[in-house]
């Protein structure tokens, strides 16, 4: 796969270079390349920012060295690709960027990122660039930044670890919170006994079956206790006798392959 990131601040993207990443970049499963829009300006100031139309606080971003980056980095878009590379544009008003998006965009030729800063983009550039990419606009929460460096960060390593080769086992990417629609399970490690606090003696048994049982019993848990909002969506449909005793003691009914909260159930904590 191959990356290009623009932003203002290039140093501000350095920590790709580093563990997992840096080391996809090194093997050549990952070809990321950093971009300062402001070799993209043509005026003595290197100018990227004007005043806003219509007024109103900050400074937004100028369109034609946006224009002048895309289109420089579009170009360099393998001649052979079947699709148009896709941009992703960070911004608070973009769609959640979650682990299903972070597996789609994995499956890309090509991802380009226009890191915004001051009040934004003009808008004019998101509109222009339809015609060289799918462009997406990403939030990576409902909060806000100062700008999208951060989301590029958090979404290349996303991205970035899935690429066949990247995580050394890639069995560990299956059972991760998320992957399977479930917060993962707690782990441990030694010594067995922590300050007065001991691991759960299951995880000591040796008994691989009933350990899974535990661990996905305590994934069912967690979301429970803590994200709620994924059991509404989670694939109930062909859960074993057991898995759906946890869940009926978490106050979960399983009602055509999807889970159903009792009323009466109180929190999940209680359970
Ligand atoms: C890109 C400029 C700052 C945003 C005025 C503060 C993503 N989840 C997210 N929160 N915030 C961003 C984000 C913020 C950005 C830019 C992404 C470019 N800002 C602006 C609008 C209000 N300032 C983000 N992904």
């Amino acid at each position: 796969m191959r990356i290009d990131v623009v932003s203002i601040f290039p140093e501000y993207l350095a920590p790709l270079e580093l563990s997992l990443i840096g080391k996809a970049r090194q093997d050549g499963l990952l070809d990321l390349t950093v971009h300062d829009l402001r070799s993209f300006t043509t005026d003595r100031h290197r100018t990227v920012d004007d005043t806003p139309y219509g007024g109103g606080a900050g400074m937004v971003m100028k369109a034609e060295p946006w224009a002048q980056a895309l289109a420089s980095v579009a170009a360099a878009q393998p001649a052979d690709a079947g699709s148009k590379p896709v941009l992703i544009v960070p911004s608070p008003a973009g769609e959640r960027f979650n682990q299903a998006l972070a597996y789609e965009l994995a499956e890309e030729d090509q991802l380009v990122f226009a890191c915004g800063r001051y009040e934004g983009i003009d808008e004019r550039v998101i509109e222009w660039a339809e015609e060289h990419f799918t462009v997406r606009p990403v939030s990576l929460g409902d909060y806000v930044l100062n700008g999208g460096e951060v989301a590029v960060l958090a979404m290349v390593e996303a991205i970035g670890r899935l690429l066949p080769g990247v995580v050394g086992n890639p069995e560990s990417l299956v059972e991760e919170s998320h992957s399977d629609g479930l917060l993962e399970y707690p782990v441990y490690t030694k010594p067995s006994v922590w300050r007065d606090r001991e691991v759960p003696a299951i995880l000591l048994s040796g008994n691989h079956g009933k350990i899974a049982q535990w661990r996905r019993h305590e994934q069912y848990r967690r979301t429970a206790e803590r994200r709620p909002d994924l059991l509404e969506t989670f694939d109930a449909g062909s859960l074993p006798r057991a898995d759906r005793t946890a869940l009926a003691d978490l106050g979960y009914d399983v009602v055509d392959g999807r889970l159903k909260r009792r009323p009466d159930s109180g929190s999940a904590a209680s359970a």
